[in-house]
């Protein structure tokens, strides 16, 4: 049988350790191919470059950075530069959580979320921390989840949103398989006044903060799992459908 290929990514840029860590994992899995962003693009969501020319640099045997979007990453590498099309796409390992709300504007998630879109298997891996220090137990989770995905192929529309406590490996409780919970909004826009006088903003300045609701990815972290949430593809809201058709049709 044909080794698996698997492509990864990151949005932390292609010197990121967590990159190094998840390409390394994958290993002994199959045939590795890197397609990273030349640069940090944290935040940047599911956004692509339409406006400007693309250019690929080769850094070594099938590492390559783009100076694009995690999106971009994917889209060009299977659509494009890929020999074969890749059996699974996994993006990170971010330093930091990606959980509830915030998968919204991950890049992770939307180099993942790309792949699910191209009809490829795909998981986005973060490590909860933001300054990680044990950041090799999440390629140990990343490699044994990825294995799990290659073996029992992930349904149509679904990618897998994995985050990992920043502990060593041992003090892992286990895995829960979790729905994605709810962010806190307060407080996250710091307002300051610069050297000059003026006022300038700067979000996200504060911790996020979350509801802890049963079932969620943060209950799951906070109690020390590894978090496994399926997101899909689809994000209509089908229970509202009839009511709206009532008001408009
Ligand atoms: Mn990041």
């Amino acid at each position: 049988m044909a080794k698996p290929q698997i492509l990864v990514t990151n949005d932390d840029g292609i010197q990121a350790p967590g990159l190094a860590i998840l390409a390394e994992a994958m290993e002994a899995l199959g045939d590795v191919w890197v397609y990273a962003p030349d640069r940090q693009q944290s935040a940047v969501g599911h956004g692509v470059s339409l406006h400007r020319p693309l250019r690929v640099t080769q850094l070594k045997d099938r590492w390559f950075m783009v100076d694009g979007t995690p999106t971009d990453c994917v889209m060009l590498a299977v659509r494009d530069l890929l020999d074969a099309r890749p059996d699974i796409v996994v993006a990170g390992v971010n330093p930091g959580a990606n959980l509830g709300d915030d998968v919204t504007y991950s890049g992770t998630v939307a180099g993942a979320y790309e792949g699910m879109l191209l009809g490829i298997n795909a998981v986005a891996f973060s490590d909860v921390s933001y300054e990680p220090k044990h950041m090799e137990t999440s390629g140990g989770v990343a490699q044994r989840v990825a294995a799990m995905v290659l073996g029992h192929g992930l349904p149509k529309d679904t990618m897998l949103n994995v985050n990992v406590p920043d502990v060593t490996e041992d003090l892992l409780r286990g895995t829960r398989v979790t729905r994605m919970g709810r962010r806190h909004y307060e407080d996250e826009i710091v307002r300051r006044e610069d050297p000059r006088g003026r006022l300038y903003y700067w979000i996200g300045g504060n911790k996020p903060s979350h509801i802890l609701e049963p079932g969620t990815d943060f209950e799951a972290i906070e109690q020390g799992y590894v978090s496994v949430t399926p997101l899909h593809r689809d994000v209509t809201n089908h229970a509202v459908l009839e009511m709206l058709r009532g008001w408009i049709e």
